[in-house]
């Protein structure tokens, strides 16, 4: 080849490099978009007549990833309309915020909604009783610091009013807040981190009127925030655990001025995760909907861009839809479990329940065996039943107690709606303490 041909074709290789080193994102290939079908699947064969919280993740995730499905979006707008008009003093702070995000995002037609029904300001007051709750409960907000950063976020996104330095007050990262127990909760530092993001931004930016210590802080926090999500980072990959992963991506995306390029391999991440896709770990559609925006490398920061969220995606959920496979159990059979409900004392019982049960069955079978010992209630959260109370003893965010679940003594990382059961098993739940 001639000097004068190789040029150019330098000039080329060079120019396709700079991107992907200024850009810390990791993203599934066009190629390998089949790999994520299961994710739709579950998001599309959903029922959601549950409440809506789960409808919010889902068009959240289609909107940000660009997936021109039209029905299901029509259908989940319905749901989130219906919520708005009916029931919007009993819906929590952060599901506010994931509303204000999904409705929001990429310049779309149902933006208007937000206006017009003044969600802004709305969430600007479900955030203040958040913080008038933590000053009159010793520093424990109505819901959770996973939720405190959806407000702060859809908030900076969307310009409502916040005090930057109540954000640097109450976010530092020795908050107890970001843990649960011991254990730091990557999901909850993750979504600081993005909610930080977007305040720095704006900081940065000259959106909001600040002075230095508040943007020093901020830059700190982050830092620091970003530390403890990669000492999370397990040796396949995931970070904290399948559930929180794509969260964390998000997190990482955005905040790759913190940390070393060794501390992270994205690709290993991405492709245990694809892994797990195959597996079925993502069958729920909060799940499914929490995990799909990184590995089609968007976050949650690229919500208002200027921009529609087109996307090669494009319509590709609007192919012919595969037959689903069901895995019908072979036989009826049944298995039993050990049953413990633990407060001071433990209460046990065995319990017979048809192969392939769910925690839940093995509860509601105990119930009906003993009401006295084993009787509950549970309310709809976006990832299925949650044990708000047993044995008449209620779960307290003002306390920070609930209702663990264990198997085997150690804490399940599914919820009773979705932990399938396997014979033998030593299954507990035990009132804690977070
Ligand atoms: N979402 C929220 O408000 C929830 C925030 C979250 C950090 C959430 C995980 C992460 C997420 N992406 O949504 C969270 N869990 C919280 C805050 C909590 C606490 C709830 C009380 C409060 N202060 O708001 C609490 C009590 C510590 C908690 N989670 C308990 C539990 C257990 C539920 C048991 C029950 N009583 O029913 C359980 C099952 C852990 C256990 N072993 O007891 C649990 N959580 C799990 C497993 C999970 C994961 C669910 C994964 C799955 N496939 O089902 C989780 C994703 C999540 C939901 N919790 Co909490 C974390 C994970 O494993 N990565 C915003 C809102 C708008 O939707």
């Amino acid at each position: 080849m001639r000097q004068s041909h190789q040029l150019p074709l330098v000039g080329l290789l060079l120019f396709s490099l700079i991107p992907s080193q200024l850009c810390e994102i990791c993203e599934v290939s066009e190629e390998n978009y089949i790999r994520l079908k299961p994710l739709l699947n579950t998001m599309n064969q959903s029922e959601y007549t549950r409440g809506t919280s789960s409808s919010v993740n889902v068009l959240l995730s289609l909107q940000l990833v660009g997936i021109q499905n039209q029905n299901l979006k029509h259908k989940l707008i319905q749901q989130i309309k219906y919520t708005v008009k009916r029931r919007l003093s009993q819906v929590s702070s952060g599901e506010l915020a994931l509303i204000i995000l999904a409705l929001g995002a990429c310049r779309n037609p149902d933006e208007k909604l937000i206006y017009n029904y003044h969600l802004i300001d709305k969430l600007e007051n479900k955030f203040e009783a958040e913080i008038e709750n933590m000053e009159a409960h010793n520093g424990n907000p109505l819901t959770n610091y996973y939720q405190l950063s959806l407000d702060v976020l859809a908030l900076c996104l969307f310009n409502g009013t916040y005090s930057t330095t109540k954000v640097v007050n109450y976010f530092t990262p020795e908050n107890k807040n970001y843990y649960f127990g011991s254990q730091f909760s990557v999901d909850t530092g993750a979504m600081a981190v993005l909610a930080l993001t977007c305040v720095k931004r704006s900081l940065i930016n000259g959106q909001v009127e600040t002075d230095e210590s508040n943007l020093k802080n901020i830059s700190i926090y982050i830092k620091s925030l970003v530390e403890k999500i990669l000492s999370e980072k397990k040796e396949n990959g995931l970070i904290g655990n399948t559930f929180s992963t794509g969260e964390a991506m998000q997190a990482l995306f955005v905040s790759s001025d913190y940390y070393h390029e060794n501390d992270w391999n994205c690709q290993q991440t991405l492709n245990t995760v694809l892994t797990e896709i195959s597996q079925g770990a993502f069958s729920t559609p909060t799940a499914a909907a929490q995990v799909l925006p990184a590995l089609m490398g968007k976050t949650f920061l690229d919500v208002n861009k200027n921009s529609s969220c087109v996307s090669a995606a494009g319509n590709f959920s609007n192919s012919t839809h595969e037959p689903v496979t069901v895995t019908t159990p072979g036989s009826q059979s049944s298995i039993s479990v050990n049953y413990s409900v633990t407060i001071n004392e433990t209460y046990s019982a065995n319990v017979t329940v048809p192969n392939g049960s769910v925690f839940l069955d093995v509860m509601e079978k105990a119930q009906k065996m003993n009401d006295t010992i084993f009787g509950f209630t549970m309310e709809e959260s976006s990832w299925g039943p949650y044990i708000t109370s047993v044995q008449g003893l209620w779960a307290s965010n003002n306390d920070r107690t609930y209702w663990e679940l264990l198997s085997g003594g150690i804490p399940l990382s599914q919820g009773v709606g979705s932990y399938v059961v396997h014979d033998g098993e030593n299954l507990e739940v035990r009132w804690s303490k977070y």
